[in-house]
């Protein structure tokens, strides 16, 4: 067991906190270890593990995944909405809160607001004095779940693209107004709000709404984010993923697992948004995209089962309502999650490099599931699980990252005791729970893994010379869906020089989602969109010789 040794005594010492920063002393070491801690509401959140995201707008009515203004509101009218059975619904899957796209990137508006006339206000559902909000505050309460807000900062009505940036500075001062007039709203009218999504992140000033109206909120992305995006949209955490990361990509607003890293200054968990079927918004042809069992199952473990927390998203059609088949397969992913995890076959909790958990007698167990005091930091840095089988230890499991929740399935045994060895940790490991199942069933498998070292070529470059140049590459093509990507200049003759890069949305450029990546020549760009044409702009140079080389684009998982 060694203690100590992926903290140093610099990395220990030298940094800022964002996020006050737990101080234990590791066994052995002189110097106080600081481990990044979370606050008591974002412990809340990932005790919460699921949550159930709403998609709905004219989006629905039009068959697509973004609203192109070519529905009046007149048009939209879902006679059967019904907000108790989406509330239903989340609580039926076990989703501790229901996070409502309130308004998409379109600008429709599905409660009563004045900052705008493209919204609920202008259509006939309830004569227009409709309110989707107000009724899903009602009916969360009745359910006993959370509510969160989803305020697309992006706003085609208004001319904001990606982030709420506006093209002149006036624009954007009118946009400002707007949009901080409508988050005061939705954060003032109807009760607690857990949890605000500024998708995309925001350049519009929210801290002082934030801290005035939501001070216990989680914030995703943005200035103020407390927690962050996974980097895709299946609902795959990677594994380690890491609770902290370095306090510049926290502050960036974008940070994404990508950032994870146990030496870490500031907690900021990772959120897996994912759908239940292909696309966030209902239309007629995903239908038979509804995800299986088994493969809510396969995020399930994935997700939760690597320490994320998991928001999946229901989508009603335009009658109101989430389709039966889906509301019903809901149902099926709790049920599925209670009957494997609910009851274990032994459980325990403990402190020390060693936890042992003695069963009444031998058993058959295939899972083990171990949780951290997270408290007090992620302090397992690696671990081994083994099972006393005859009498011997025999491995079951092991691995690195634990934090909130490390989900181990493995081959069934039967055994009369389990053991916990920490092989590498920070400080005195704190084991909330050390507990065996009897599941019956492994861990299902998942098709998307065969994609994780797929790439494109993006643009290619053939005996290009000379001072600087800006390349406008067309992203809709290849990055056929919000995620993050790895951007390779994979130079094969003579050399390239890479100015500067930025995501092109609307005319207006966004340097904030391209960052460069460990690799050489190599940058991670967040897509987090593809509501209009989008582009990559490169400024390069290559000296003067000739150069040759290719862009490549592929999905981070
Ligand atoms: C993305 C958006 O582009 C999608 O439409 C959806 O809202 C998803 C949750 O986030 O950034």
């Amino acid at each position: 067991m060694t203690w100590n040794r992926t903290i140093s005594r610099r990395q220990a010492l030298g940094t800022i906190l964002a996020v006050p920063a737990a101080s234990v002393l590791a066994r052995g070491a002189e110097t106080p270890v600081k481990l990044a801690r979370p606050t008591p509401e974002q412990v809340t959140w990932q005790d919460r593990e699921l949550e159930m995201f709403v998609h709905f707008g004219p989006a629905t009515w039009q068959g697509l995944e973004y609203d192109n203004l070519s529905t009046p509101p007149g048009d939209i009218n879902p006679a059967k909405l019904d907000t108790d059975q989406w509330a239903e619904t989340a609580r039926a899957m076990g989703a501790g809160l229901l996070l409502f796209v309130a308004k998409h990137t379109g600008g429709f508006c599905w409660w009563q607001t004045n900052t705008t006339t493209y919204g609920v206000k202008e259509s006939p559902w309830r004569g227009g004095k409709g309110d989707v909000m107000k009724d899903l505050a009602a009916s969360c309460r009745k359910a006993g779940i959370k509510l969160g807000v989803y305020l697309s900062p992006e706003d085609l009505t208004l001319g904001a693209a990606v982030s709420g940036r506006c093209k002149t500075p006036e624009a954007q001062a009118r946009y400002n107004a707007i949009y901080r007039q409508q988050l005061t709203e939705l954060l003032s009218r109807y009760g607690e709000i857990s949890e605000v999504w500024f998708d995309g992140s925001t350049v519009v000033k929210v801290g002082d709404i934030l801290k005035q109206l939501a001070p216990k909120a989680m914030v995703f992305q943005g200035k103020f984010a407390t927690i962050r995006w996974v980097g895709n949209e299946d609902g795959l955490a990677p594994d380690p993923g890491w609770n902290s990361v370095r306090e510049a990509a926290a502050r960036s607003g974008t940070a994404t697992a990508k950032d994870s890293t146990p030496d870490g200054d500031t907690w900021l968990p990772i959120e897996c948004d994912a759908m239940i079927r292909s696309g966030w918004f209902w239309r007629q042809a995903n239908t038979h995209t509804l995800k299986t069992l088994d493969d809510l199952m396969a995020m399930y473990y994935r997700s939760v089962g690597h320490g994320a927390v998991l928001l999946l998203n229901n989508t009603p059609d335009t009658t109101g309502l989430i389709p039966e088949a889906d509301a019903r397969r809901s149902a099926e992913f709790g049920e599925e999650i209670r009957r494997r995890f609910s009851h274990s076959v032994a459980e325990t909790r403990g402190e020390g490099d060693v936890v042992e958990l003695k069963l009444a007698q031998p058993a058959r167990i295939d899972h083990v599931i171990a949780m951290e005091d997270i408290r007090e930091g992620e302090r397992v840095r690696e671990y081994r699980v083994e099972g006393m089988v005859g009498n011997q230890w025999q491995e079951l499991s092991r691995g690195t990252a634990i934090g909130h929740k490390k989900i181990d399935p493995f081959k069934a045994v039967e055994v009369a005791a389990v053991r916990f060895r920490a092989v590498q940790a920070a400080a005195r490991p704190l084991l909330r729970q050390l507990a065996v199942y009897d599941v019956g069933r492994g861990r299902p498998g998942l098709a998307v893994e065969s994609e994780r070292y797929a790439f494109r070529v993006i643009r290619e470059w053939k005996a290009f010379s000379g001072t600087k140049q800006a390349w406008l590459i067309d992203l809709t093509r290849y990055g056929d869906e919000a995620r993050q990507y790895e951007l390779e200049f994979v130079i094969t003759g003579g050399s390239l020089r890479v100015h500067s890069l930025a995501l092109v949305h609307r005319g207006v450029e966004s340097p904030d989602f391209v960052k460069p990546a460990s690799r050489r020549n190599t940058y991670l760009i967040n897509i987090t969109g593809m509501s209009a044409a989008l582009q990559l702009k490169a400024v390069v140079s290559s000296g003067l010789a000739l150069s040759y080389g290719q862009v490549t684009l592929r999905k981070v998982l």
